[in-house]
């Protein structure tokens, strides 16, 4: 697609869905963020996006690098040169290694924000020797990516413009959350495409669907089961696809029947017939979806609900399929991140030691290692990194390597653009590894309370202080331009230039040849033949044409060939290699409520923006979804503050009561802390009202493949308690 050129685009990564967006600066400084001048791409912005000038402009950017002066957390610093921050981060990181070994490092980052690769980090890491990358994708599409391979070897995305029937497991898109998904579902209904959504509550997709089915929460697993048996005995599949690419179609059959629909309706709480109803639906429609969600991502059943996603989708003849879902393998004009990361430089002995290889082996290098050769076969590359989550380290294995020293110490941390205390459950032990470190580097746009935690902080840039080709993660393969407008503040600078000037002082450089960000972005797109200066003045975007049954030609990337509904892998590994069903943590007298994280919050990214006035003040505080009945029962009225206490600790919030909630269910909201705050709560409020207090991470909390914890359902209690004194007006009356 061309484009005229003056007009500047520039793909916002305020949140990860990276909507293309236009530019304007006015002496040097942004001063607007507008809507795409392709009427196709025009509704994609939110107010988020239009509010990028007041956070990339904010007073409170992290300007120059920063040094610990006083106690960790403590919050006090000196400015010193970014050279001397680079020469002592340098030292200390050797120290660390000499001492401990390479693999006492650990990186946190979710790469869509810093942008400028985070295949850069692997490469620095592999070089050293560390395989301890952990993300907080390990909780969002990253984890579904790494266990969609499993099954049949890539991650499919939905074929939107085509499709009859659209399933959201929850999830739960919005005008102000996820917009373009949001405005995919709405041109897909005004075409008369039918929607199911699975969710406890009404929520917005659920008020205009065709059908709701209000399952309990961390019972989806369960509900897909039940689909299966009403698929399989009423013969709605696609016998032929079935019969010709799939493996251990009578075992699975024989574990569905395992799931009669009284069984199912118990576990869901779902009437059956409307489970039978919702599956023919879907069964039935010609080109039927069922995308993404982070809610099979964060349950104890994960591995097997996000199975249960695909073996579906392959089922009824949606795979790679118009109208279904199609697997994209990577861009041939661009190379990818898996390749950029040098992941065959790590020595095995290495990788074996990464956290997580032995006890929940899915998405790191063991399961990688394991699909190396089909995905080299099908895709051309060995290694498959898609949405960065498939040969990561499990975070929850790492903060207890932090904290304890367990199997052995981890005692290096680099967050970049993360907010690691605030993102993976069990808060109070992040924050115990993280005050057992030699040496925290936080990468920054602002003062978060996991900078706080850092002996350095260095200033990031923001996208549009930078060049960038997105290529959807290594996901989809459209490539979209990024385009910097102004120069980045003072010595802010990317994610990029940290790696190129710590790999120089490692003498690492011969593999970080190049000197700008450019030069890379020239690297990567030398494949089709063009500088990145070509790309940006010849397109905007590049969109391939979904092509459909390419496994006719393939085959699929798994160790059979095909799609594997008895996972072969999983097997070789002594899991289940059928999905299945597990309870979570009951619920007690002490722990009467459902309680779940989650129901993302317009006017911010995860735990970010907290500071913006104008996003905050549409949500000046965190709030507790309550149904009246329960909000009656516990004497709650709306605004009343009450505690909120799991096995792991407790949390404050303001109640918001809501016919739309489910019985027994409490929602908290993810990612609170109190920038206005710092100074006078210890971290500005971090354990004040943070869903990853309240999240555990011990064994009976975790999904066994994975050890991905369980957000959806874990037991709570509320307490009233009277308004705290140490808030501001705006958070008291907000
Ligand atoms: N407890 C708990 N944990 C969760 C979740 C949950 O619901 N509960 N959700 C999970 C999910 S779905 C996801 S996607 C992940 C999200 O995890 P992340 O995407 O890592 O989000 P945050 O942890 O909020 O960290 C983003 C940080 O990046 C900074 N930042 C923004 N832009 C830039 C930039 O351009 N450069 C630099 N250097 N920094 C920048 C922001 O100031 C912010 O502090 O978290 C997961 N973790
Ligand atoms: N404004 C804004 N938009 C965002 C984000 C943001 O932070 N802010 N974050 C982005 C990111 S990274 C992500 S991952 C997405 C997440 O966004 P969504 O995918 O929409 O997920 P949530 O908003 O957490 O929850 C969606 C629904 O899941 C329901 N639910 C809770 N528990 C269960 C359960 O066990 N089963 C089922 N079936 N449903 C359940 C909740 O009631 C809720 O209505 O949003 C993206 N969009
Ligand atoms: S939905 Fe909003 S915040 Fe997310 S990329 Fe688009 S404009 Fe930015
Ligand atoms: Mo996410």
């Amino acid at each position: 697609m061309a484009h005229s050129n003056k007009t500047k685009y520039s793909v916002c990564t305020i949140c990860d869905i990276g909507c293309q967006l236009r530019t304007e600066t006015e002496e040097g400084k942004l001063s607007r963020v507008l809507a795409h001048d392709n009427p196709m791409l025009a509704a994609n912005i939110c107010y988020k996006g239009v509010a990028a000038p007041d956070i990339h402009n904010h007073a409170d950017r992290i300007r120059k690098p920063l040094k610990r002066i006083g106690e960790r957390g403590a919050d006090r610093w000196e400015e010193i040169s970014y050279e001397q921050a680079m020469d002592e981060i340098s030292e200390r990181l050797k120290t660390v290694v000499s001492e401990h070994g390479p693999e006492a490092l650990a990186v946190s980052t979710s790469g869509w924000n810093t942008q400028t690769t985070h295949s850069t980090d692997r490469r620095f890491m592999n070089l050293l020797g560390s395989p301890n990358w952990i993300s907080g994708v390990a909780l969002c599409a990253g984890n579904t990516a790494a266990v969609n391979r499993l099954t049949y070897g890539w991650f499919p995305q939905p074929d939107w413009a085509k499709t009859e029937c659209i399933v959201l497991f929850g999830h739960n898109p919005r005008k102000h959350s996820w917009t373009p998904i949001f405005n995919a579902i709405k041109a897909a209904r005004a075409r008369g495409a039918k929607v199911i959504v699975l969710d406890p509550r009404i929520s917005d997709q659920a008020e205009t669907a065709d059908l709701h089915l209000r399952v309990r929460a961390g019972t989806d697993a369960a509900m897909c089961l039940g689909w299966l048996k009403v698929i399989f005995d009423e013969e709605l599949y696609d016998k032929e696809f079935v019969a010709q690419w799939c493996t251990g179609f009578d075992e699975l059959k024989a574990r569905v029947d395992e799931y009669p629909l009284e069984r199912v309706e118990e576990i869901t709480g779902v009437d059956r017939a409307l489970i039978a109803e919702a599956a023919r639906m879907y069964a039935n429609a010609k080109g039927a979806v069922i995308p993404w969600t982070p809610i099979t991502d964060q349950q104890i059943s994960s591995t097997s609900a996000i199975r249960l996603h695909s073996i579906l989708r392959a089922v009824t003849g949606n795979l790679d399929a118009q109208g279904g879902e199609t697997l994209g393998g990577f861009n041939q004009s661009y190379i990818p991140e898996s390749e950029i990361g040098l992941h065959d430089l790590l020595p095995d002995e290495q990788k074996a030691k990464q956290l997580g290889f032995d006890d929940h082996p899915v998405f790191t290098y063991r399961v990688a290692e394991m699909l190396k050769e089909p995905t080299e076969k099908v895709w051309g590359f060995p290694y498959a990194d898609i949405v960065m989550g498939c040969q990561m380290a499990n975070p929850t294995n790492v903060f207890r390597a932090m904290a304890h020293g367990d199997p052995y110490p981890i005692k290096a941390f680099i967050a970049l653009g993360n907010n690691a205390l605030l993102s993976y459950p069990n808060q109070h032990q992040i924050h115990a590894g993280m005050m057992n470190q030699d040496l925290i580097v936080a990468h920054e746009i602002f003062m978060t309370p996991t900078a706080m935690l850092a002996d350095y902080v260095l200033p990031g840039d923001v996208f549009t202080e930078r060049n960038h080709v997105a290529d959807s993660w290594s996901w989809g393969n459209r490539l979209t331009l990024s385009q910097k407008v102004v120069e980045p503040p003072a010595e802010a600078s990317s994610t990029f230039q940290f790696w190129t000037d710590l790999a120089k002082r490692f003498d690492f450089a011969e593999h970080f040849p190049w000197e700008t960000l450019e030069d890379m972005l020239d690297h990567r797109l030398s494949r089709s033949n063009r500088t990145f200066a070509e790309f940006e003045s010849e397109t905007f975007m590049e969109v391939p044409t979904p092509e459909f049954h390419k496994y006719r030609e393939t085959g699929f990337a798994t160790p059979t060939g095909k799609v594997e509904l008895f996972s072969s892998v999983l097997a070789d590994l002594g899991f289940d290699p059928l999905p299945y069903y597990r309870e979570g943590p009951a619920l007690s007298e002490e722990y009467p409520y459902a309680v779940f994280t989650g129901v993302r919050e317009d006017a911010f990214f995860q735990t970010g923006q907290r500071n913006i006035a104008v996003l905050r003040e549409r949500s000046p505080s965190p709030k507790l979804f309550l149904h009246p009945t329960d909000a009656n029962k516990e004497g709650l009225v709306d605004g009343d503050w009450v505690k909120l206490t799991t096995v792991t600790g407790e949390v404050q919030a303001k109640i918001l009561v809501q016919e739309s909630m489910k019985q027994g269910h409490i929602r908290v909201p993810h990612g609170w802390w109190y920038p206005e705050l710092r100074g006078a709560e210890p971290l500005a409020g971090a354990f004040l009202s943070s869903d990853a207090v309240l999240c555990a991470d011990a064994d009976e909390f975790l999904d066994y493949e994975q050890g991905i914890p369980h957000f959806k359902g874990f037991p709570g209690r509320l307490t009233k308690i009277a308004a705290p004194q140490n808030m501001s007006a705006m958070v008291l009356d907000g």
